[in-house]
């Protein structure tokens, strides 16, 4: 699991773009980093233009093939994955309900809900500052009309929510007990998300 999760780091800071994010999914990993014939996580929740990243995390053969996806959304299907790091990219264009399965594997499922609102218009996400980025135990959140904001690992658990008790104001947000890496931040306002951004603990 080191070894996947050094990987995983190494190839997302080579993405350029923050606008939109990377919510990477492993691939015959479980969330302990043991190989199973599962999807971490299983129910995805991302926003029209994200990329979902699916990582194989085993040498057991797998693949990712899409059961049902909106009427006029890509299909998924990523061919045979079985070496460690190994990549399927799937570009989110469509809002809606997907499934998907393994077809080496009966019950090895997922699920993916896409929000038509998001992260798209660099307006609406003007609404938050978060830096310094890369940081190292205290971030900081600058916010404006922001009700609430969330932090999510690489394999999509939330590890921090916070809700603002004012309409604009900084938070410094104390992240020293969790492992350095990739997270993933998320604000919404009026129940929505309105601003994703990838950050990086520093070691
Ligand atoms: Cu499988």
């Amino acid at each position: 699991m080191k070894k996947l999760y050094s990987f995983i780091i190494a190839s997302s800071l080579t993405i350029a773009s923050l606008s939109a994010a990377t919510i990477q999914v492993g691939v015959g990993i479980n969330g302990t980093g043991t190989p199973a014939s599962v999807f971490t996580p299983s129910a995805i929740t991302a926003n029209v233009g994200d990329v979902i990243q699916f990582i194989q995390g085993s040498t057991v053969q797998h693949n990712v093939t899409s059961t049902s996806v909106p009427a006029t959304a890509a299909p998924m299907s990523s061919g045979t994955m079985s070496t460690i790091g190994q990549m399927y990219n799937y570009t989110v264009t469509v809002a809606g309900s997907y499934a998907f399965r393994c077809t080496f594997h009966n019950g090895m499922n997922g699920t993916m809900t896409v929000a038509a609102v998001g992260i798209a218009d660099p307006a609406i996400d003007l609404l938050t500052q978060v830096y310094p980025n890369p940081f190292k135990d205290k971030l900081n959140v600058k916010y404006n009309g922001i009700e609430k904001v969330e932090f999510y690992n690489v394999v999509g658990e939330k590890v921090k929510s916070i809700e603002m008790d004012q309409v604009e104001g900084k938070l410094e947000v104390d992240m020293e007990t969790l492992p350095s890496g990739i997270y993933f931040f998320r604000s919404y306002k009026d129940g929505e998300i309105v601003g994703t951004r990838k950050i990086v603990k520093a070691k």
